[in-house]
């Protein structure tokens, strides 16, 4: 007799009955989150074949205009969230202010922040590529289209994170601060199934993934950390290796099953960093950490900053917990 399968909508439905005022609404939302999933992951997937397939001047075989797949998920999520009654309003990296729901449907009580398609610029070398999602509560009152307040709550809120990471198959690992599950998408079914219950990352890993051709751009700290990871020490099992894809959902799920540190500083250049608080940090941090791992900004908890902006920027520590704090002796001065 083969185990027992899961899929995500029965593993949701579980989590939101162990609330007992659920109404089946946060349920609704995550299976249309996951649809939307699958029809990026398709796309995704036969993106190499959409310039021999016959099209010309961005127009393939049916007439259809082909669109830039990054555009293809930014639609997919947008349309995929706005008409069943769950969202009151969204926020998005392709997007520069909030989106709201069409006047034609129900407001809801979720606010839900994402990246469609992260790490799209390696779209076209066949390299994983991922979409990110962050739920909160509305704290705008209801009835009433949501507003800015709804997409910059800290994330400590969050009710609900996730990614879904195109790779050599297609995953959703989410969590809804009840541990953190992982999910591959059958093919075959079309479902996906519990592959990955309750991740945990290793307290320490052997890895660490960062651009380093930002070296000499970095704070003195940060080069230190750097410098001492590379060093040859048996006792403290170094070196560490070094794996940079440049996606962030693939590097970081790769750090969150090995484990590892995943580091985007600071920068001369990039003073704030790269990566965006809302719908990058925050839902990635959300997870780490109750994967039992560790997110900072260097001196602060990525989950406690209050956001500003949507598209705020922050420096990102994140991964095994004793990496992370060893870095933060580090930039504390602690260390050097
Ligand atoms: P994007 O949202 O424009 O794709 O940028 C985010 C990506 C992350 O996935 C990745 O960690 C980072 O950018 C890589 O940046 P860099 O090329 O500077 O190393
Ligand atoms: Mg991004």
């Amino acid at each position: 007799m083969s185990a027992k399968i899961i899929t995500l909508s029965r593993h949701i439905i579980e989590e939101e009955r162990k609330f007992p005022k659920a109404t089946g609404k946060f349920t609704d939302l995550m299976n249309d989150i996951a649809f939307a999933a699958k029809l990026i992951s398709y796309n995704t997937n036969k993106a190499g074949l959409m310039g021999i397939l016959g099209e010309t001047e961005n127009v393939n075989v049916q007439g259809e205009v082909v669109k830039n797949l990054d555009v293809f998920a930014q639609e997919t999520m947008v349309k995929a969230l706005d008409h069943g009654g769950h969202t009151c309003v969204m926020a998005s990296e392709e997007e520069e202010d909030i989106i709201s729901i069409p006047d034609e449907y129900p407001l809801g009580k979720y606010a839900v922040l994402f990246d469609p398609l992260d790490g799209s610029s390696n779209i076209d070398a066949n390299v994983s590529v991922g979409t990110i999602f962050s739920i909160y509560n509305r704290v705008s009152p209801e009835g009433r289209p949501g507003t800015k307040d709804d997409v910059l709550q800290p994330g400590i809120r969050q009710v609900c994170a996730g990614y879904v990471i195109y790779g050599s198959s297609t995953m959703l690992v989410y969590t809804t601060g009840n541990g953190v599950h992982g999910f591959t998408l059958d093919p075959s079914y079309g479902e996906f199934i519990l592959s990955h219950p309750n991740i945990r990352i290793p307290k320490k890993g052997k890895i660490y993934s960062v651009n380093e051709s930002n070296f000499d751009y970095w704070k003195q700290e940060v080069k230190n950390y750097i410098h001492y990871v590379k060093q040859i020490d048996e006792a403290t099992d170094r070196p560490l290796n070094s794996r940079y894809i440049g996606s962030m959902v693939a590097d970081v799920h790769r750090n969150l099953l090995y484990g590892g540190i995943f580091l985007y500083p600071a920068s001369k250049t990039a003073p704030n960093g790269k990566l965006r608080l809302g719908y990058e940090a925050n839902p990635m941090s959300f997870i780490v950490e109750q994967a039992g791992g560790r997110a900072t900004n260097g001196t602060q908890r990525i989950l406690e900053i209050q956001p500003k902006t949507i598209h705020q920027r922050v420096p990102l520590f994140l991964g095994s917990e004793e990496d992370v704090r060893l870095l933060e002796e580090f930039i504390s001065g602690k260390r050097s």
